[in-house]
């Protein structure tokens, strides 16, 4: 899917700011025809931005169902003779979408974008009417998956993931237009031989038919000098001496695309930035432009005070500020797509992302800890099914189809923590991971393992490139005694490598710490001990060459459902929810690397000197 852009043929209008809303506890909604138009008296909330903390109350907070968004905007009379497309960047997790009353189009999955051709529906010149009818409701056929109580107070939400059910129109809306003959998707990959680097390309061209047209294909540098060229729906370019995009050092180049007619004149162009670089697994080596990768950064969230998981520029340059404070080089996605700005800012950055489904919570083993009493298999007829795997292939599609032209993406992670012990699971995942070589051939697969699934009971990891492994010794096991953990976390990490000459990349270990606790002995909970888990932790992986990745869990304290093991959320923050830093902020930037992970940080700072 081709993010929306200015260019001579193009033009994007934003539908960010207040839209009025309303809840919709009794569900008249659809009876009371909102979607024509709101009751008069409704609350204004922002887009982007989820609405659960926008309010004191907890009916808001805590809601279950569908809330209403309307916007009322006028289209362009200059927009006359184009392609007008209405396109929400997510709506967590299912909408419907009417325009001037007419239902234009449903999706389901709350991360990922989805658009409707409205250029029927809209009047040219007028005020226009668009409504949304929003559900953050989970249940076993979504991703993630849950399921929905009836309480005596009304309904109530479980679901099997440690992180708050945020809802609502979390990135922007905008409107834009196309010729009515235009391109509608474009795959671009890239190749390196010796100092040269090939860009491949194979586009889509949707809408009015054109007799005799031509596709033009121009490759810029950075400076906008041309450098290649081609021509038709696909092509190669060779670049001499290519100016790669590393880790550290986003270099783009900008790939324009031209549709033009026999007589000359140009009907579309659109523009994309381009890295060249290569991605390999090889024995147990992570390899970008052919050199071995440590990934060294963080599984975040996106989540902050206030907006929830909204998208927001302010909280999106700190982040990545912080992130280079701490000398990290890369971050995965944990636990669902995040907002497209996100990865263009990577990619101009030259920060490395592991991109996930929202496949997470497909385990209730573990659900069983965060919902008391629930007792159910993970894979059956009543839980996870069929219908689980269909949801779960639609969202894998549409990550890889939204975010393969991204450079700093250089591997897939299907999901995290799945049940990945039993038949059930095998069968689960093996179409899945069939379905994502099928969708990009360019970048490895992986998927992210629990610590009830060690390697002598793990049944799927050979049907991946890299094991991505979340382990908690010194916090969920061997509590406070940091000594055992060590011994145990080594033991395993040992095992693993004689079963798969696979990388390992060490995608969660850490410890909830409440900033402000301290104590002079290993205490859990406090900032020392955190950083006597990090340190312990990096020692392990020193030792263990087939780990090339190490991401502390988390970023930042975040938001979670209430549960007696959560102190207002998950606290294995390194930096607080409002992004101050613990301890191990200092720590782990300098003395807590692994040496590894130190090596790249000093190759780095000699690079920028
Ligand atoms: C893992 C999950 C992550 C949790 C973390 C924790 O992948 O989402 O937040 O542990 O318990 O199970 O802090």
């Amino acid at each position: 899917m081709l993010a929306p852009r200015d260019t001579s043929t193009r033009e994007v209008k934003s539908l960010d700011g207040l839209w009025r809303f309303s809840l919709d506890p009794d569900r008249r909604g659809r009876a009371d025809t909102w979607n024509v138009g709101l009751p008069l008296k409704t609350r204004e909330v922002p887009v982007p931005a989820s609405y659960n903390d926008l309010f004191p109350d907890g009916d808001v907070h805590d809601y279950v169902g569908e809330v209403w968004y309307e916007l009322t905007t006028v289209v362009p009379a200059r927009w006359d003779g184009s392609r007008i497309v209405l396109r929400f960047g997510s709506a967590t997790h299912h909408a419907t979408v009417w325009v001037n009353g007419i239902e234009t189009v449903e999706h389901h999955g709350g991360y990922t974008p989805f658009e409707a051709d409205v250029t029927e529906v809209v009047r040219l010149g007028e005020m226009n009417r668009i409504v949304v009818a929003v559900d953050n409701v989970l249940n076993w056929h979504t991703l993630p998956p849950g399921y929905v109580e009836d309480t005596e107070d009304g309904p109530r939400q479980r679901y099997f993931h440690d992180f708050f059910n945020y809802a609502g129109l979390h990135r922007s809306v905008v409107l834009y237009t196309t010729p009515q003959s235009y391109f509608a998707d474009v795959f671009v990959s890239t190749s390196r031989a010796g100092d040269s680097g090939s860009v491949s390309y194979e586009l889509q061209i949707a809408g009015a038919a054109l007799e005799g047209h031509e596709i033009r294909a121009i490759l810029r540098d950075a400076m906008g000098a041309e450098v290649a060229g081609a021509t038709g729906t696909a092509g190669t370019m060779l670049v001499e001496h290519a100016h790669l995009w590393k880790p550290g050092e986003g270099y783009l180049y900008q790939l324009s695309l031209e549709l033009v007619t026999s007589s000359g004149s140009v009907v579309d162009t659109y523009s994309l930035p381009i890295g060249i670089r290569t991605v390999e697994v090889r024995g147990s080596e992570f390899l970008i432009n052919g050199e071995p990768f440590y990934f060294r950064g963080f599984g975040k969230h996106e989540d902050s005070p206030v907006r929830g998981k909204g998208h927001d520029n302010a909280i999106m340059v700190h982040d990545f500020a912080l992130l280079e404070w701490m000398g990290a080089n890369s971050f995965r996605t944990s636990h669902y797509p995040y907002a497209e700005e996100v990865l263009d800012y990577a990619d101009r950055h030259g920060v490395v992302v592991i991109d996930e489904t929202p496949g997470v919570g497909l385990n209730l083993v573990l659900g069983a800890m965060l919902v008391p009493g629930l007792s159910k298999p993970t894979f059956s007829e009543e839980t996870i099914n069929r219908a689980t795997q269909e949801a779960h292939r639609e969202a894998l599609r549409e990550l890889v189809l939204r975010d393969r032209n991204h450079p700093s993406v250089v591997l897939w992670s299907i999901a995290n923590e799945p049940e990945s012990d039993s038949d059930g699971s095998r069968q689960y995942f093996a179409p899945l991971v069939e379905e994502a070589r099928s969708l990009d051939a360019t970048r490895p697969v992986g998927f992210v393992n629990v610590m009830f699934a060690p390697p002598e009971k793990d049944v799927i990891s050979d049907l991946f490139d890299v094991l991505m492994l979340n382990r908690y010794y010194g916090w969920y096991v061997n509590t406070g005694d940091l000594r055992g953990a060590e011994r145990a976390l080594e033991g395993e990490l040992r095992a693993w490598v004689a079963k798969h000459e696979k990388p390992i990349i060490m995608t969660e270990y850490g410890a909830d710490t409440l900033a402000g606790i301290h104590s002079t002995r290993a205490v859990p909970w406090s900032e020392e001990y955190q950083v006597e888990l990090l340190e312990m932790s990096h020692r392990v992986f020193d030792r263990i060459d087939a780990v090339v990745g190490e991401h502390i869990w988390n970023f930042a304290d975040f938001a979670t459902a209430p549960s007696v093991g959560r102190v207002d959320g998950n606290k294995k923050g390194v930096f607080t929810r409002d992004r101050n830093p613990k301890a191990a902020a200092h720590s782990s930037g300098g003395a807590g690397m692994t040496r590894r992970a130190e090596t790249w940080w000093l190759s780095r700072s000699a690079r920028a000197d």
